[in-house]
């Protein structure tokens, strides 16, 4: 009996693999997957780096990474060079939400299915990816806002806004939502807003100049788009004397080591948590594509949990190493 269900079992796998219209379909050839990473501008993006090579060694995947340092162009070339070395999957974090539609119909001639990771694109064709692994990113600007709206009650707040890289998913949706957030308290008003590039750097330039305009007292808190760019803006306010976590209240994205440094230091308020694990899911989702042929979920969604000082200290040593 035991031989016949084993032959039965083969048959399948055979005749999913032959009719299977795309690569790497059973048997036991190392999955192959190419990943166009956007680069290393945050200690989150370098976490995810991490954690997808962790992930697909504990998976016996073989993962060819290209680092675009920020750059479409140079994902759109890593994509064909994947699809010419005939992966059997792509994985994307697009740096931007537009310009996709034709690489990706490239990839799907090739019938090399792709996964988007971290962020989302905007196309006419959802067909042309077979999965995304994201947070709610409007969510997570929704959540920063409601922080931000019951700390200060019915006080004045004037809040400056550093957001993430121009026309990303991210940064799109983190504005959408906290904006939607205060728009519920007329007390809370955003006077400045500017983008940082999701970069610690570009964040203090940013904020040295929000501080030059709007003045020390102006400013009643910082909403940054990821806490990268949130590290930058307090040392920008201690520099100009000013007092973050106190007297300035910060609420950022990410929820990475350092932030919580920050906030066992008193220099930091709020965070809220976005998984550096988006490559984990999507090869367990691949996996199981290849084996059974069924179309997977089109959108793998992380959670988003606000963390406060009251948990930072354990928090930090909880992270520290992961990262
Ligand atoms: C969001 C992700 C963002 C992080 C930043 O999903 O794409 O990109 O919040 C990173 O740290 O630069």
């Amino acid at each position: 009996m035991r031989f016949l269900a084993k032959a039965a079992a083969v048959a399948a796998l055979t005749l999913l693999s032959a009719c299977g219209e795309e690569k790497g379909g059973g048997g036991d050839a190392k999955l192959v997957v190419g990943f166009s990473q956007i680069g290393s501008e945050s200690g989150w993006r370098a976490a995810e780096t991490k954690m997808a090579q962790q992930a697909a060694q504990q998976r016996g995947i073989d993962l060819r990474i290209s680092d675009a340092q920020q750059r479409q162009e140079n994902q759109i070339k890593a994509i064909r060079a994947f699809i010419a070395q005939g992966v059997d999957a792509v994985f994307i974090a697009p740096v931007v939400a537009t310009g996709w539609d034709s690489v990706l119909r490239e990839a799907k001639t090739a019938g090399i299915p792709v996964v988007l990771l971290d962020r989302t694109i905007e196309t006419s064709d959802p067909s042309l990816y077979l999965s995304a692994v994201t947070s709610d990113t409007v969510l997570e600007g929704r959540v920063a806002g409601d922080w931000l709206v019951k700390t200060v009650g019915a006080k004045d707040c004037r809040v400056v806004e550093i957001q993430g890289t121009v026309g990303s998913s991210p940064a799109i949706n983190r504005k959408k939502g906290f904006d939607e957030a205060i728009a519920k308290a007329s007390n809370v008003q955003i006077v400045r807003t500017q983008s940082g590039d999701f970069t610690r750097t570009k964040a203090k330039e940013v904020m040295e100049s929000f501080i030059k305009a709007e003045g020390g007292k102006g400013i009643c808190a910082v909403y940054a788009h990821n806490d990268d760019m949130m590290i930058g803006a307090i040392q920008a306010m201690k520099e100009a004397g000013l007092d973050p976590g106190q007297q300035v209240l910060t609420v950022s994205i990410d929820a990475v080591p350092d932030i919580f440094k920050a906030m066992a230091e008193g220099d930091a308020n709020a965070t809220v948590e976005l998984t550096p694990d988006m490559a984990g899911p999507a090869f367990d989702l691949l996996v199981a594509y290849k084996r059974d042929g069924k179309a997977p979920a089109k959108w793998v969604q992380t959670p988003s949990k606000l963390f406060l000082p009251d948990t930072a200290a354990a928090e930090y040593e909880r992270r520290k190493d992961l990262y």
